[in-house]
């Protein structure tokens, strides 16, 4: 079919192969290596030809350090069972047969004795980045799994677009690049620059963008609302506007009231195309006093005006400046107004994401050239399909942030925890197969609190982990199976999250299977067998390669001779996506003849659920309009408890999550810092480049402080992904600074989603013995203690 190998051979004995990094930023950019013997000699990208629409799948600095990350000390090597406690990390070699005799065995026991429910494949995102899961297929040939929805990156922002458009906003927003057809962009905590580094996303196409605007003398400014001044709203922004944690739906509420007295809200549009706006526009029995407006203006059940000056007190930023912003706002011939996903990130994050929706509403900027949904970019369905898993026969489903729970609390679990196709889980958790994913513990939330969940083997009985490295998860397995990296296999990839550009890259082996790894798809296979399902699970392929040809087959470009032919003898190709870059375009031109797919057909700025689950139940944290409510780890509760403050946990330039993580060449370029404001700094005495301890009733963790007015003061910012380093059976200080070792597991309450921006922590200096610890740390040639 394609050519894999031997673009060039060097008389050394290397050659050169196209590889993708494949883990979860999403992008999947190129990678060109030269290899010999298993070892990568240098790494390049893809340097083809670029044009507006069609730009290089670049890989960042995390790519090209792939031969450091997956020549990593911390690298499998073989099989391995348990032989300590459950997280101790000691383990012993065995063989391939020994390990899956056993887990067959287990998960037969397991099926037989607590049904297909009970045997769960956790929120893992490695193997998202080109394939399916071989694991997922197997279960499914055996019987089923138990079911999760959602993910831990974007749950509340499509809970939040569900309610408004009737869709979950994912492949619906605007491209980015459709923002230079603005002359204001507006990002809520939207950091692209950092989140989408790959050459063929949006960010790329801003600064383009940007430049075009300068070179033709149009007006074009970026303002970034965020309480950090990301690198967003430094390389683009023009003003950095702060704003504390989980505030944003007063902001937007400040901003509305400036609108609305001043008479800029775009009424018209407001009364067309959206229910739930005003008196007029409020469904059948819905009270006027329950409207949009009506909560503005304070003529709602809490009868408070939500002035800028009210806004201010709540979210920290001055009411003049929150006046302001509104007034150019309105003023903006067009703005594209987006968000990233760390405002929703947060224990009200599905109130702060339809409130920033709303700001594209009250003005209009919406269905137009320039505009956006105020949802996040969008993001594009690869061209290849992904590896079929087949159907899950077991259709009860948990959020997928909710499995901690569902081994804790098992048949307790019931359909208003979101358990879904059940009124309760039919079976507690038993058996678990992780397979590329560190969310058991390191991505998860609360380490400390979730350790005692997996340590007790009378809950979870069996946990196999599939990786490539011993992570803090894989501590927890009772086998550990070394994989052979994605970037290692023979394998077809499409291209990631980009800005329209549609490629596929024929990625070939390079020496992965050394020592005694073995490919998972072969793994999963052979254990098929040992149940007695290879037949089944060899359906329609029975090898990956034959899986690459049904998966190009079924794509877009299967009709495509050019495409093809380009892909056979390059290796690569991409093209240019072609169709509307515009987020809900044919509503806006026809909000009759294409309605929304919400009860309505109209945008809902009300719904009317909610409402229905607020009479039943008035305590729930939840409105019926995109009101702002004060969160337990909110900002006024900061100002008052002993956690004085909002600890945030934004995505690192260091490494995907913790993929890359613990690669020290990639710690110098860009080290993991916890961002405090200077005020802060100076009261608590803190300097650049010291260590401090970071705490709160779930834990503490030691990191390194970054002074820096880029961070608004009460506000601290560790980037997640950092390796969980702690004694757990002694004092559980995470020398390794892992956000979640203080991060909360408590779901929101609308979409059971993770909240891991609302965080209140203190900070407090090193006892002496820390000290000496962290002393004894560098000295014993572990490096830098908290890199
Ligand atoms: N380099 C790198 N890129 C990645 C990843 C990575 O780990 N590393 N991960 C990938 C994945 S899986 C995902 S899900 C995406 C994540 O993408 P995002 O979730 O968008 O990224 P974050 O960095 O978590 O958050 C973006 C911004 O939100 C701000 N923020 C936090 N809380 C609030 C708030 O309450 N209000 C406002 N207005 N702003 C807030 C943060 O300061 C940050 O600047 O990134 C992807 N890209
Ligand atoms: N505090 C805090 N926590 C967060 C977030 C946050 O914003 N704040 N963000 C959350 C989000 S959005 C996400 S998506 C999750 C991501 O969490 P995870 O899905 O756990 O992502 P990674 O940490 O990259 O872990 C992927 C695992 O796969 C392994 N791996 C990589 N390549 C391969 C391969 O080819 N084969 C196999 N078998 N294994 C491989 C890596 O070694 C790593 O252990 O983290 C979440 N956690
Ligand atoms: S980490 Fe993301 S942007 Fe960087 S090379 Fe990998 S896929 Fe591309
Ligand atoms: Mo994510």
């Amino acid at each position: 079919m394609v050519r894999r190998e031997g673009w060039s051979s060097g008389r050394d004995g290397s050659r050169e192969v196209w590889q993708t990094c494949a883990v979860n930023c999403g992008s999947r950019c190129a990678l060109r290596l030269r290899a010999r013997e298993g070892e990568i000699l240098w790494t390049e990208t893809d340097c083809g030809d670029e044009e507006p629409g069609n730009l290089q799948m670049r890989a960042c600095l995390r790519g090209r350090a792939l031969r450091y990350w997956l020549g990593s000390p911390d690298r499998l090597n073989e099989p391995l069972r348990r032989v300590g406690p459950r997280g101790s990390g000691q383990f012993e070699p065995i063989s391939w047969d020994e390990a899956l005799d056993e887990i067959a065995e287990r998960i037969r026991d397991t099926v037989a004795q607590w049904g297909n429910e009970a045997v769960l494949l956790p929120y893992a995102t490695a193997i998202w980045s080109g394939s399916g899961s071989p694991f997922e297929r197997l279960m499914n040939c055996y019987g089923g799994h138990l079911g999760i929805y959602g993910d831990y990156s974007c749950m509340q922002l499509q809970t939040a677009c569900m309610s408004l458009y009737g869709d979950d906003g994912y492949y619906t927003g605007s491209l980015l690049s459709e923002a230079s057809h603005a002359d204001l962009v507006v990002f809520f905590g939207a950091n692209p620059a950092l989140t989408r580094m790959g050459g063929a996303s949006g960010a790329h196409r801003l600064a383009q963008a940007r430049e075009e605007a300068a070179r033709e003398g149009r007006p074009f400014r970026v303002i970034a609302i965020d309480p950090c001044q990301s690198d967003a709203a430094t390389g683009e922004s023009d003003a950095w506007i702060p704003v504390r944690p989980g505030t944003d739906a007063a902001f937007v509420a400040g901003v509305a009231w400036v609108l609305i007295t001043e008479g800029l809200a775009d009424e018209e549009f407001l009364h067309r195309y959206c229910i739930g706006y005003d008196g007029a526009t409020m469904p059948a029995g819905a009270p006027a006093s329950e409207s949009y407006r009506a909560y503005v203006l304070g003529e709602g059940p809490d009868g408070v005006a939500k002035t800028p000056q009210w806004a201010a007190r709540i979210t920290g930023c001055p009411s003049a400046r929150i006046a302001s912003f509104a007034r150019e706002l309105a003023g903006a011939r067009r703005a594209f107004i987006m968000q990233g996903w760390g405002p929703q990130r947060t224990a009200l994050g599905e109130q702060s994401a339809r409130a920033i929706c709303l700001l594209s509403l009250l003005t209009g900027n919406f269905g137009l050239p320039g505009t956006n949904s105020g949802a996040r970019e969008r993001l594009f369905r690869p061209v290849l399909p992904d590896d079929p898993v087949g159907e899950n026969p077991v259709d009860v489903a948990i959020p997928a942030f909710l499995w901690s729970r569902a081994v804790e609390r098992g048949r307790a679990l019931t359909a208003s925890d979101g358990v879904r196709g059940a009124a309760r889980l039919p079976s507690p958790v038993k058996l678990i197969i992780n397979h590329a994913g560190n969310a058991l513990t390191n991505q998860h939330a609360d380490v400390n609190r979730t350790h005692e969940i997996l340590a007790d083997e009378s809950l979870c009985e069996f946990i196999v982990g599939i990786d490539v490295m011993m992570t803090d998860s894989m501590r927890y397995a009772d086998i550990v199976l070394p994989d052979v990296a994605q970037a290692e296999r023979d394998v077809l990839v499409s291209s990631g999250n980009s800005d329209g550009v549609r490629g596929v890259i024929v990625a070939a082996s390079w020496g992965g299977n050394a020592f005694d790894r073995r490919c998972a798809w072969d793994v999963a296979r052979d254990l098929a067998r040992r149940l007695g399902v290879e037949e089944a699970f060899c359906e329609g392929a029975s090898t990956l390669g034959e899986m690459d040809g049904l998966r190009l087959r079924e794509s877009r470009f299967a009709h495509d001779d050019e495409a093809l032919r380009e892909l056979a003898e390059r290796g690569i190709v991409r093209r240019p996506y072609e169709g509307e870059t515009v987020a809900y375009a044919a509503f806006r031109r026809d909000p009759e003849g294409c309605p929304l797919p919400t009860p309505s057909g109209k945008i809902e700025i009300y719904d009317q659920k909610i409402a229905e689950l607020l009479a039943a139940d008035p305590g729930l944290p939840v409105s019926s309009i995109p009101a702002y409510i004060a969160a337990p780890e909110g900002a006024e509760a900061a100002l008052v408890g002993p956690y004085p403050f909002q600890m945030i946990s934004c995505h690192g330039r260091q490494s995907a999550h913790s993929s890359f993580a613990n690669v020290p060449e990639l710690a110098v370029v860009a080290p993991r810092r916890l961002s405090v404001n200077p005020v802060d700094a100076e009261r608590l005495q803190l300097v650049s480049g010291g260590l401090v301890v970071v705490e709160n009733d779930r834990g503490a963790l030691v990191c390194r402080v970054r002074v820096t007015p880029r961070i608004m003061p009460g506000v601290v910012a560790l980037p997640e992904g950092a390796w969980h380093d702690a004694d757990m059976w002694g004092d559980r200080l995470d020398w390794g600074g892992c956000a979640n070792t203080v991060s909360s597991d408590e779901p929101t309450a609308w979409s059971h989603g993770n909240p891991h921006n609302s965080c209140l922590v203190r900070l407090r200096p090193l006892t002496d013995a820390e000290r000496a610890e962290a002393a004894r740390r560098e000295a014993a040639g572990r490096g830098e203690v908290a890199r």
